[in-house]
C-alpha cells in the first residue's frame, strides 16, 4: 500500500477534493472511478498529484495503508449505496468510508447502522463549498464515531478552509452518525434565505428606491464593507454588476426570473416540521423559488389585474432601512437554524456545539460571513442560549433596526414588491416579543370544536367548556 487516503468518484467534486488533499504534505491520495476513463484523465492532467491510480475497487483497496481510509464523492442515492457495499466488500473492521455527498442525514443514519456490524467505521460528512471550495478549501462537517475522527480529524483540517479571523480550519466533529449530514442540510436552508433575503433587498432598492443594477451593485459593495460582509454579498454585487455582452443589458435582466434548487433548501423544511421547530424565514425563501418556478399561475394571475400599487414615495433613509432590514432579517434566518440544529440534536442523541458550528462556517462555505463570529460570542456567552433573538447583542442590534425593518415592510406591502422572507422574519420576531399570541383564541376553537382543552392563566390544570350545552366549564385533569 502507497496510499494513505483514497478517494472514489471523479466527477467534479471528487477529482478537485483529491487534488486538494495531494497538495497537503504528507499525503498520497489514492483515486478510483467506476468509468475508468475519469481516473486516466485526472492522473494525466495532474500529474503533479502523485496521484495512485486503480482500475477496480480490489486495486483501490490494495491500495491504500491502514486503517484504509476513503472518501466517496458519487451521485447521492443510489449511486451512493453501490460504491458504499463495494467498499464494505473489500475493506476490514477498522477501515473508515467517508461519504462527501449530499446524503440526506436519515440515509447516512441508516447506512452507518447498517455497516456498524462490520466494524468499518462509516463517516457521514457535509461537504459546502461548491467546486471552489473543494479545490482550495472547503468547511466540512464530519459525523461519525470520534474514533474515527482521531484518523480522519487531521487530515480533513489539512484540507479545510481557514477562518480569516484567527486561522483555525473550518472542520469540527459535529456528532455520531448523521449529524454532519444533517447540519449541512440546514446550512444550506440558510443559505436560501441569505440568498433570497439579498434578493428581496436589490428588488426593494431597484422596484420602490428607483435604483440601477450598476447603483445597487455600489450600494452592496459598500455594504460588504460593514457588518453585512460575507461571500454571498460580495457575490450579488459582482452578478448586478455584470453586463450582458449580447444586448448590453444588465444580466440579471437578460436572465429567466425561475429559480432552481436541488432539494436540500426542502429537506430543511421538511425537518423543521417533522421537529416542531418554526422556520418560517427559511420556507419563504423554499417556497419564493417555488412560486418563481410556475410562469402557467403568474401569468394568468398578472393577467387579471388591472392596476399595480405605485411604488411608495421613500425617505432619504431608505436604503440604510433596507440594509438594517436585511440585517434583522438575517439574523431571524440564523435564529431558526440553530434552533433546528439544537432540535434535531435533541431528537437524534446528538451532542451539538453551535457555537463551533458557527466557526466551521466563517470560511470554506456560501454562507460564510463575518457574522458567524457574532453567533459563536453569542453561543460561548450563553451555552444554553435558547434563541440568537434572545442574545443580548443581538436582541440590541435587531431592536436598533426594528423600525426600519417595519418601514421596509410596510413599504414593500403598500409598493406591490413581494418581501415574502422580510415579512415572515418580522412576524416571527414580532411573534416571539409581543405578550400575547392569538393562540389562546385557537385553544378556544379547538376546545369548541373538539374538545380538544386548555389551560388557564390563572389557575393549574387542564379545562374543557360545554360549548354544546350550558357552557360550563370542567376541569379535566391537573
Ligand atoms: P455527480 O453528483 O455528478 O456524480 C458523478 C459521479 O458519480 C461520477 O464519478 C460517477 O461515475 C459516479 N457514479 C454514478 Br452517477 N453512479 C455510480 C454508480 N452506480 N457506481 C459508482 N459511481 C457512480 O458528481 P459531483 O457533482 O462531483 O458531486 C459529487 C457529490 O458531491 C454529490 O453527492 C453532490 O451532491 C455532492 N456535492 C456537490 C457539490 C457541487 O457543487 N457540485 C457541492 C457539494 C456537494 P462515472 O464517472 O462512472 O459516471
Amino acid at each position: 500500500p502507497t496510499a494513505n487516503i483514497g478517494v472514489v468518484g471523479l466527477a467534479v467534486m471528487g477529482s478537485n477534493l483529491a487534488r486538494n488533499l495531494a497538495s497537503r504534505e504528507g499525503n498520497t491520495v489514492a483515486v478510483y472511478n467506476r468509468s475508468p476513463g475519469r481516473t486516466r484523465d485526472l492522473v494525466a492532467e495532474h500529474p503533479e498529484a502523485g496521484f495512485v491510480p486503480s482500475e477496480s475497487v480490489a486495486d483501490f483497496a490494495a491500495s491504500l495503508s491502514r486503517p484504509r481510509t476513503a472518501i466517496i464523492m458519487v451521485q447521492a442515492g443510489a449511486a451512493t449505496d453501490a460504491v458504499i457495499s463495494q467498499l464494505v466488500e473489500a475493506f476490514e473492521p477498522g477501515d473508515i468510508i467517508v461519504d462527501g455527498g449530499n446524503a440526506l442525514f436519515t440515509d447516512t443514519i441508516r447506512r452507518e447502522a447498517d455497516i456498524r456490524p462490520t466494524g468499518i467505521h462509516f463517516v457521514g460528512t457535509g461537504i459546502s463549498g461548491g467546486e471552489e471550495g473543494a479545490l482550495n478549501g472547503p468547511s466540512i462537517m464530519p459525523g461519525g464515531t470520534a474514533e474515527s475522527y482521531e484518523t480522519l480529524g487531521p487530515i480533513l483540517e489539512s484540507i479545510a478552509a481557514r477562518a480569516p479571523e484567527d486561522g483555525a480550519p473550518c472542520v469540527t466533529h459535529i456528532g455520531t452518525d448523521g449529524a454532519g449530514h444533517f447540519v449541512k442540510m440546514v446550512h444550506n436552508g440558510i443559505e436560501y434565505a441569505d440568498m433570497q433575503l439579498i434578493a428581496e433587498a436589490y428588488d426593494l432598492l431597484r422596484n420602490v428606491g428607483g435604483y440601477t443594477p450598476a447603483q445597487i451593485a455600489d450600494i452592496f459593495a459598500e455594504w460588504n464593507t460593514g457588518e453585512l460582509e460575507s461571500y454571498l454579498i460580495e457575490i450579488t454585487a459582482e452578478v448586478l454588476r455584470h453586463v450582458d455582452p449580447v444586448t448590453g443589458a444588465p444580466f440579471v435582466d437578460v436572465v429567466v426570473d425561475q429559480a432552481g434548487q436541488k432539494g436540500t433548501g426542502t429537506w430543511t423544511v421538511q425537518q423543521a416540521l417533522a421537529l416542531g421547530t418554526p422556520v418560517s424565514g427559511i420556507a419563504e425563501a423554499v417556497f419564493a423559488r417555488g412560486v418563481s418556478s410556475h410562469p402557467e399561475q403568474r401569468s394568468a394571475v398578472g393577467a387579471t389585474i388591472t392596476s399595480r400599487p405605485q411604488p411608495q414615495v421613500v425617505p432619504d433613509t431608505f436604503v440604510e432601512d433596507v440594509r438594517r432590514a436585511l440585517y434583522s432579517s438575517k439574523v431571524v434566518a440564523y435564529a431558526q437554524g440553530f434552533d433546528e440544529i439544537l432540535a434535531g440534536g435533541r431528537e437524534y442523541g446528538w451532542q451539538l456545539d453551535p457555537g463551533a458550528i458557527a466557526k466551521i462556517w466563517r470560511a470554506g462555505c456560501i454562507i460564510r460571513a463575518r457574522f458567524l463570529n457574532l453567533i459563536a460570542d453569542a453561543y460561548e456567552r450563553q451555552p444554553d442560549l435558547v434563541s440568537l433573538l434572545a442574545d443580548d447583542f443581538f436582541a440590541k442590534a435587531v431592536a436598533e433596526g426594528s423600525d426600519a425593518w417595519r418601514r421596509v415592510v410596510a413599504t414593500a406591502a403598500l409598493s406591490g414588491v413581494p418581501a415574502p422572507a422580510f415579512s415572515a422574519s418580522l412576524a416571527y420576531y414580532d411573534s416571539l416579543s409581543v405578550d400575547r399570541l392569538p393562540a389562546a383564541l385557537i385553544q378556544g376553537q379547538r376546545d369548541f370544536f373538539g374538545a380538544h382543552t386548555y389551560r388557564r392563566v390563572d389557575l393549574p390544570g387542564v379545562f374543557h367548556t360545554e360549548w354544546s350545552g350550558d357552557r360550563s366549564e370542567t376541569k379535566v385533569s391537573d
